[in-house]
């Protein structure tokens, strides 16, 4: 039976009403609207606490505190990431002058394969830019002795690893740098949004001032800048969809439990296994068809019929877009290809209900 609702990849979790209303009272009596605001101010304390984070600077968006905080290390050269991401992880390291070299991934979480960086280094390498996918943590440890051993940067796309934590510490203390995203499709969302953590404070003046044209003073310039400010309308929706924050990662772990519960176990379907030290947010419902009667095609196919929209994050893996295909092949990392060709990301929402994860779990295993 064809759904009446269409039911998409997900559905931004939004405070009531009222309530952002009421935020907005206060910016219209000040005329404050941008330009680190009072909001601003007070979301960026929320977050370090809420994150665990001791070093934390608010952006417009993901991308931008990506592309910023990349800069801000003023890096020449290549970086070593991963092609099983958003196009923004890549474009980010590109519109910064350098050159990414794509690191395949590993078949159990789909995160940057460690064992296969080092082979990758070369004079010219200065960074690594793993990505959290899906909020699993990539192998951390490693990394790190890998970039102590050969003095790179370490910058996290942690987009998608909102509010996780590693035995209890924010995820955003690894490495130099991290970004998260919190834009209208995540866990957590200003609307659109960022931000990006880093462990050494020098660094928060040189954030500043990328995202502030370079302004040191009311009458100097002294860094060539650019736009990067959260507004008071993003901060206020922040503030108030922090307050919700924790009931909202709980039904979305409950709906993964779900899901997790129904499709486990299968023949053919891939789970990603959740580890024990990690608190999860649970942002993404990934489901590998590998092997499965069918194909994550048909699978797609059948959930539309029904009004149901999955997504296809990652595909394809950015090696194989138009605008990098001719520098760089999908075949050079042949565990993100076939991941890609199998993965299908199912609705998760806080706001979905069970009826609904039950229905779509049906739709894929009946006959
Ligand atoms: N790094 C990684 C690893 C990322 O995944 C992302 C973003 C970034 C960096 C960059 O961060 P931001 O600059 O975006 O902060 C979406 C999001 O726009 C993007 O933030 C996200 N990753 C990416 C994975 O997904 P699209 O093009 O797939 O979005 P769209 O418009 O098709 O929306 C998807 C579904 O979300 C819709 O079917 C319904 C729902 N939706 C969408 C919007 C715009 C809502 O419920 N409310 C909304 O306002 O990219």
């Amino acid at each position: 039976m064809k759904n009446e609702k269409p039911v998409l990849v997900t559905r931004s979790s939004l405070p009531p009403y009222e309530e952002y209303m009421e935020m907005l009272k206060p910016i219209w009596e000040s005329a404050w609207l941008t330009n680190m605001g009072e909001f601003h101010e007070k979301l960026k304390e929320k977050l370090r606490d809420f994150m665990k984070a001791e070093n934390l600077e608010l952006f417009v968006n993901g991308h931008t505190a990506l592309e910023m905080a990349i800069q801000a290390f003023e890096l020449e050269g290549e970086v070593i990431t991963t092609p099983f991401t958003f196009a923004s992880t890549t474009h980010a390291i590109v519109r910064n002058g350098l050159k990414p070299v794509f690191c395949d991934i590993k078949p159990e979480d789909y995160t940057i394969d460690e064992n296969k960086i080092e082979s990758l280094i070369t004079p010219k390498t200065c960074a690594i830019v793993p990505v959290h996918v899906y909020g699993n943590i990539c192998n951390w440890e490693k990394i790190q002795k890998i970039a102590d051993k050969y003095g790179l940067k370490v910058i996290y796309d942690a987009a998608h690893a909102f509010g996780e934590e590693i035995d209890g510490a924010g995820v955003g203390s690894l490495g130099d740098a991290s970004m998260f995203s919190f834009h209208a499709t995540k866990v957590f969302n200003t609307i659109e949004g960022g931000a990006v953590v880093f462990k050494d404070p020098e660094l928060k003046d040189r954030l500043y001032q990328l995202k502030n044209f370079g302004i040191t003073g009311e009458e100097s310039v002294e860094f060539v800048g650019g736009n990067g400010k959260m507004n008071e309308f993003q901060a206020a929706m922040g503030l108030c969809n922090l307050k919700y924050i924790r009931q909202n990662i709980e039904k979305r772990k409950k709906l993964t439990e779900l899901y997790r519960g129904r499709l486990e176990g299968i023949k053919g379907i891939r789970l990603v296994k959740e580890q024990e030290n990690i608190a999860y947010s649970y942002t993404y419902m990934p489901v590998l068809f590998d092997g499965y009667r069918l194909n994550r095609d048909q699978v797609y196919a059948r959930l539309k019929e029904h009004n149901i929209t999955p997504r296809k994050y990652f595909y394809p893996c950015v090696n194989a877009y138009q605008c990098y295909s001719s520098m760089y092949h999908p075949e050079d990392t042949p565990v993100a290809k076939k991941v890609s060709q199998g993965i299908l990301t199912l609705p998760l929402y806080a706001d979905l209900d069970q009826e609904t994860v039950e229905r779509i779990c049906r739709i894929i295993l009946e006959d």
